[in-house]
């Protein structure tokens, strides 16, 4: 399309003023503006301005008729000990047989945790300060190990945190994994809409544009050859995790087993939540359809409800951990218009934007609208949806924040606490204080175990054991 036709096609969407200032800008900066305006999709854009007018609500959820999603508990939790066993055995075989990939979206911008840089760099264990990308490629590798197979392990990442990430695992060798089996890409961006469902431009020749949200991984994934690359493969389950989780199995059979054995098109991992208004989506039913629905949209009254028993009745918390079949993904990341597509969500934010003049002013008070797709918006979608309970204790402690709930301390006391009860399970002795975190240090490293029956076996095989009295560093 020429740059005149794409200029006619934004008027005719009503969305003229993007290029508002075009006539007065360099030949650079044109370029600049048109390659923005080609990457938007104004149907797309046009609907979201309809429901941006009409006031429509976002999830379209009847919270008269919700339910609580039922799902797998733990064996030790009253679970089916023989179902969990074969789901063991069903995803150790996926591994051997290379059907199972590993997905981190690293696309955020990390703001709450104040880190300039990209989340994965940011270090988090007790004692070598590793990066959140090397835990994961370190667990990542261990499986490769373990199962003797390969492992395609796929990285989203934003315009904004790109380059800086793959310069970082090229300045560490991939952490010793094979190159060629790590693949980035970067997520879609869409642009800020004014209540009036106006394209809001940041400057005269830039539109303001933001990452699309983690849901936008569905469109990236096949955009970038990402799902091609994994049905070449032969990959039929895509474990995918968040960036700020260290303690998340990135790779776990049973997980992938339950996902396999089902034949379901996305499965989910929840823990009981910790409290009423914990900050996690909320696993639900409406008729047949499993759907997560935000801490923030759940109404008080049903976010404090309780069952017979006294518990709460919409205990599932969502710990964003998912396993995604590489076909549903290609059906949902393909459609762009239809049944498979996911909605927007849309947060009212302070976005900078030009004044009439064309001057960049910061607004004192929200004025547009940023628009996200979220990943779990996909469940409902889903044949055959599988949740399964996990232990929060052993694998969810989220860097979110500098200090206090889900920052790197707390983070770093539920590493301890782990490697201490490994330890004390494995039968040897070590000294915690009254939360039971370690009275002198620990790490223990992915690269000798990964769960605490795997540092169990390895444990028992060493031919010396190291004395735990002082900070320690078991690693193979
Ligand atoms: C998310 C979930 C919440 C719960 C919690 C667990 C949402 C809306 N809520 O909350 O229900 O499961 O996690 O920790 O997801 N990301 C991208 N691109 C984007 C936006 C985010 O890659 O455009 C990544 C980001 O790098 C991070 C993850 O998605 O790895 C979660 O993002 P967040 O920190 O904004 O989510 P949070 O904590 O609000």
């Amino acid at each position: 399309m020429s740059e005149n036709e794409l200029i006619a096609k934004f008027n005719d969407a009503g969305q003229g003023q993007v290029f508002e200032f075009y006539e007065n800008l360099s030949a650079d900066e044109k370029s600049a503006l048109i390659t923005q305006a080609e990457t938007i999709d104004l149907t797309e854009i046009a609907s979201l301005s309809k429901e941006l007018l009409s006031g429509a609500s976002d999830i379209g959820v009847d919270f008269d008729s919700l339910q609580a999603a039922p799902y797998s508990a733990l064996p030790e939790n009253g679970g089916d000990v023989g179902l969990w066993k074969k789901a063991k055995a069903c995803g150790e075989e996926a591994l051997r047989k290379n059907k199972v990939a590993a997905f981190t979206v690293a696309g955020g911008q990390g703001t709450r945790l104040g880190y300039n840089g990209p989340k994965g760099t940011f270090p988090v264990t007790p004692i070598n300060s590793k990066p959140l990308f090397q835990v994961f490629a370190e667990k990542i590798l261990y499986a490769i190990k373990r199962y003797d197979c390969s492992l395609h392990w796929f990285i989203m990442t934003s315009y904004l945190n790109h380059s800086q990430t793959v310069e970082f695992f090229e300045k560490n060798d991939y952490f010793g994994l094979n190159e060629a089996e790590v693949h980035f890409f970067s997520q879609g961006l869409m642009p800020a809409l004014t209540p009036e469902g106006k394209i809001m431009l940041e400057s005269k020749h830039r539109i303001a544009m933001s990452p699309d949200g983690h849901g936008g991984a569905l469109r990236a994934l096949v955009r970038s050859g990402s799902v091609k690359i994994m049905q070449d493969a032969g990959v039929e389950a895509l474990s995918y995790f968040q960036v700020d989780n260290p303690l998340v199995h990135c790779i776990d059979p049973e997980f992938v087993g339950f996902h396999l054995l089902e034949q379901s098109d996305m499965s989910s991992k929840m823990v009981p939540k910790a409290y009423a208004k914990e900050k996690v989506g909320n696993f639900c039913k409406q008729g047949d359809t499993y759907l997560v629905v935000e801490y923030s949209d759940l109404p008080d009254a049903l976010t404090e409800k309780k069952d017979d028993a006294g518990e709460l009745y919409f205990r599932s918390g969502s710990i964003a951990i998912h396993i995604l079949s590489p076909n549903f993904i290609d059906r949902v990341g393909s459609d762009t218009a239809g049944k498979y597509k996911l909605p927007f969500h849309k947060a009212y934010k302070k976005i900078s934007a030009v004044d009439a003049l064309g001057k960049t002013v910061k607004p004192d008070s929200e004025n547009g609208y940023k628009m996200e797709m979220f990943v779990f918006d996909a469940l409902p979608l889903a044949s055959k949806p599988v949740i399964i309970e996990t232990d929060r204790s052993s694998e969810f402690s989220p860097v979110k924040n500098p200090e206090g709930v889900d920052s790197v301390i707390s983070c770093k006391e539920d590493q301890q606490k782990q490697f201490a009860r490994w330890i004390r399970a494995a039968g040897a002795q070590i000294e915690t204080d009254a939360d039971d975190i370690p009275v002198s240090k620990i790490e223990i490293s992915p690269l000798f175990a990964t769960t605490e029956i795997e540092f169990a076996e390895k444990w028992a095989s060493l031919s010396e054991q190291p004395s735990l009295d002082n900070d320690l560093y078991i690693k193979p």
